[in-house]
């Protein structure tokens, strides 16, 4: 049974329900709280909410109070529920003071899941693990739409899940990129299908251990019933360990071995459901983790009803999406790529492995927690130079120097110039940074806009 949107004791009496960060995902559980006429009190712990201007316009709702700069504990510890962005850590003070005085915290991701249940429900996608999971679920709103299905995008991907709730647009599927983060408060969410791409360790920033963010990552399966399909990688141990026992039908992708969709490569053909679905080179991604998502995508929509002829047209005709080994041109022979959405060892190790050229990395920004270690014996084989930069510049020094040949960066100006010197004719320039872009970029996707203008200057 799901809960209602708007449970009895929410309305009750002069509580209000808090919302913690004023994000994309705040700004729109507020509006959606004061459309529904529930009190809210909405607060962030900056003087500059992520959510900029549309904070200030929440001021001017009825039934709502904002408060930037910090989070009033008291008045959290009294509300009659709250409602966490999925930036805020589980420890944060808000969250930890609601959680001592027994207030229900529930994500952004479930509020907006019960807002689509009480809307009449739709069906869901839900796509996670630790890499891919953004590429895979526009892939798979991209073959709903291409078959003719009203699908789009949200969650992780960008688009909060309350805001399609708010629009009131009405989907037939809908493709939903969840993170560990959105999946820890949300007790309704049940997707129809739910993908696991892989896992490897990840935000260790946030988590004291690899295993407890696959325990989050695990809540993918908590809901699962007899009904349910699950899409999941045979290649990677960790993720049939992690489903293991979970109710419902799996199907299973491989780029290794016989599977519900896999890849046979003396031929160079994507296989699905044991027939010929489509050539490698009709794709235009690079790189095998990219097959290993074609191939999880064409299996979660094809048990969505889509055949295997529509579905190798979509897979024709998709694009690979920014900031996600996004080839950004080719000047003087030097091939630039922008990879900045790489924020862990595990995603700049499958975009080193992807490069068919001699290459100069770049590499850092905010440490995350892991050593850059594991990536040298991958490095000797075609990597030419690695530029080190950022807060993590002095670790990635310490990690490689002696193993590749390595220098430091400073600004990303920099850092661009000194590629430049050292690619020659034929080379590619990588920006795949293993590390948050937190420590001088506001995201990753600024990060990786300044590269690519900084890559298109002459
Ligand atoms: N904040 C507080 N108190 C705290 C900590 C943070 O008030 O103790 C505030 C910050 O000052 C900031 C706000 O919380 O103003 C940020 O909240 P948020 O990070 O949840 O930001 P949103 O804009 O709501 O974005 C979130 C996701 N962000 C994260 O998970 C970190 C977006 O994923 C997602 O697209 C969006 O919701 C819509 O669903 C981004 C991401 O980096 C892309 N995700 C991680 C990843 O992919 O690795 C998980």
């Amino acid at each position: 049974m799901i809960e209602p949107l708007i449970p009895e004791a929410w309305r009750r009496g002069p509580g209000v329900v808090a919302v913690i960060g004023l994000g994309k995902s705040g700004v729109a559980a507020t509006q959606l709280l004061a459309r529904e006429r529930v009190r809210v009190y909405a607060s962030d712990a900056s003087d500059h909410p992520y959510g900029g201007e549309t904070v200030a316009a929440l001021k001017r709702l009825p039934g709502v109070e904002v408060e930037v700069g910090r989070h009033d504990l008291a008045r959290i510890r009294q509300a009659v529920g709250v409602i966490v962005s999925p930036g805020v850590p589980p420890d944060a003070p808000p969250i930890a003071a609601a959680r001592h005085a027994g207030v229900e915290i529930v994500s952004e991701l479930d509020f907006g899941f019960r807002g689509l249940a009480a809307a009449g429900g739709t069906r869901c996608i839900a796509i996670t693990g630790t890499n891919g999971k953004t590429t895979t679920t526009a892939l798979i709103a991209h073959l709903l739409t291409a078959a003719g299905l009203r699908s789009t995008t949200a969650g992780n991907i960008g688009r909060p899940m309350t805001d399609l709730v708010l629009t009131r647009e009405r989907f037939e599927w809908l493709s939903v990129e969840v993170s560990s983060f959105q999946l820890h408060d949300s007790p309704n969410f049940a997707p129809e299908i739910g993908v696991l791409t892989n896992l490897a360790p990840d935000h260790l920033d946030r988590y004291p251990s690899a295993d407890a963010y696959y325990a989050d990552k695990r809540l993918l399966f908590r809901n699962a019933t007899g009904e349910s399909l699950w899409v999941l990688n045979a290649d990677d141990p960790l993720v049939l360990k992690l489903s293991n026992g979970v109710a419902g039908r799996r199907v299973l992708f491989s780029l290794a071995k016989d599977a519900d969709a896999s890849y046979d490569k003396p031929s160079r053909t994507l296989r699905l459901g044991g027939e010929p679905l489509l050539k490698r080179d009709e794709l235009q991604l690079l790189g095998d983790h990219n097959i290993a998502n074609a191939l999880a995508g064409a299996l979660a929509v094809h048990e969505a009803g889509v055949p295997p002829p529509l579905i190798a047209e979509g897979l024709r005709s998709f694009r690979p999406l920014p900031h996600r080994l996004e080839p950004v041109g080719e000047y003087a022979g030097v091939l630039w790529i922008n990879d900045s959405k790489a924020t862990n060892i595990a995603a700049t190790t499958v975009a080193v492995i992807a490069m068919e050229r001699p290459y100069v990395l770049l590499l850092g920004g905010r440490h995350k927690g892991e050593p850059y270690t594991s990536l040298a014996p991958l490095l000797a084989a075609r990597c030419r130079l690695v530029i080190a930069y950022g807060e993590a510049g002095p670790l990635v020094e310490q990690d490689l120097k002696e193993k590749v040949p390595l220098e430091r960066g400073t600004t990303l100006e920099d850092v661009v110039a000194r590629a430049r010197r050292a690619a020659r004719p034929g080379d590619a320039v990588l920006l795949s940074p293993a590390c948050s872009s937190y420590d001088m970029f506001k995201n990753y996707e600024e990060r990786g806009a300044t590269f690519r203008r900084l890559a298109q200057e002459p």
